[in-house]
């Protein structure tokens, strides 16, 4: 739970009520209600993941001014603390506060293909309203943080230093990451050719739960935890958007015989991303399109097993092999998809 002092701190003595909602494997996050009838997001960062934590919230004014200049997304206002700082420094944890925008909320999954369009919609228009801040403005929040060989490597490394128990348990799933190992091999293909494809500004976790939608309309109100956002490669917002919303199931989700491609969700999303990026692809990114969705998963498949290797260090889980049935369900869905992309026959309508 919250101490009195982190409350206060942000002025919130006499809350009505706390409660912790589960966002995500990285941070912890909960919702307060304040004296005032207003609703804040209390929200503790890992700073084993991220360390320097000032610098997010330095990128959420820049990320939340250019937006607005642009009249584009209204992202909820961060509350300072009393002192006026960004974030609550306490016993070697750092705090920080939002505005809870009332009317709004979050979904865990796109019920329809409308639905899917309008998120790649706004997260293609998040970019693209961001592209002229490409000089270097803002903070680089994790290095290599979707630098395929990196992980690939970490992985090896991980491997190597593996209990043998646990090695064993997942000796299909280290078989299906040198299976995939091309993918590997595209993506330094890709750091080797940057005119071909340069960087752009990117949310770098796009999944559906990310989007605030107005009650009542479901229309968007805004992308929200731009902790990621920093400078990537065109593959990243589509891939994990492909990712997390083509599947019938999540990521969590341990049956996976059951998983199904929703591949009317598939175009749907590289419509509706298109639509706001498409002018800011190059020729070479948008031939190469459909490979995003098989390197976000393969290069999650590759995270989720080097956790299970490394006795689960990062991600947060409910139970012993929870990484490693994480990792089987990406590699079910890396399956599914690279049969469904051989077969399309409109592969590079874009370019
Ligand atoms: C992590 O905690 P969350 O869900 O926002 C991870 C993403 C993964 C995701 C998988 C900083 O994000 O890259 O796609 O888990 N974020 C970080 O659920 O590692
Ligand atoms: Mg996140």
């Amino acid at each position: 739970m919250i101490g009195k002092e982190i409350l206060g701190a942000f002025g919130l003595d006499n809350t009505k009520s706390i409660e912790k909602i589960s966002n995500g494997l990285i941070n912890l996050t909960y919702k307060a209600k304040g004296s005032d009838g207003k609703t804040y997001l209390l929200q503790r960062i890992n700073t084993k993941i991220f360390p320097k934590p000032i610098e997010i919230q330095e990128n959420y004014l820049i990320i939340q001014d250019c937006l607005s200049k642009k009249n584009s997304y209204q992202l909820p206002a961060i509350i300072s603390t009393k002192n006026a700082e960004l974030l609550l420094e306490q016993d070697h944890q750092f705090w920080r506060c939002f505005d809870f925008i009332s009317g709004t909320h979050s979904m865990e999954n796109a019920e329809d293909i409308n639905q899917a369009r309008q998120v790649a919609h706004c997260f293609g228009k998040f970019s693209a309203d961001l592209s002229q801040l490409q000089s270097g403005k803002i903070h680089t929040i994790l290095p290599n943080f979707h630098d395929l060989r990196l992980r690939f490597t970490q992985f090896e490394q991980a491997l190597q230093y593996a209990n043998e128990i646990r090695k064993k348990a997942v000796k299909s799933l280290i078989d299906e990451v040198y299976k995939n190992k091309q993918l590997v091999e595209f993506y330094d293909y890709i750091i080797a050719n940057k005119n071909k494809f340069p960087l752009h500004i990117l949310h770098h976790d796009c999944k559906m739960s990310n989007i605030l939608f107005k009650s009542g309309t479901n229309e968007v109100f805004s992308p929200i935890d731009l902790d990621t956002t920093q400078p990537g490669y065109f593959f990243s917002d589509l891939g994990d958007m492909i990712r997390s919303i083509v599947p019938n199931l999540s990521e969590n989700e341990t049956d996976i015989n059951k998983m199904k491609l929703r591949t009317d969700f598939y175009q749907a999303i590289k419509d509706g991303y298109l639509e706001s990026m498409q002018q800011y692809l190059t020729i070479d990114e948008l031939s190469h399109i459909d490979q995003s969705g098989k390197i976000i998963i393969y290069m999650q498949a590759v995270r989720f097993l080097t956790d299970y290797l490394n006795n689960d260090i990062y991600y947060q889980t409910d139970y012993p092999a929870q990484n490693k049935d994480r990792a089987e369900n990406q590699f079910k869905l890396l399956f599914l998809l690279s049969d469904y992309i051989n077969h399309l026959s409109d592969k590079t309508i874009y370019a």
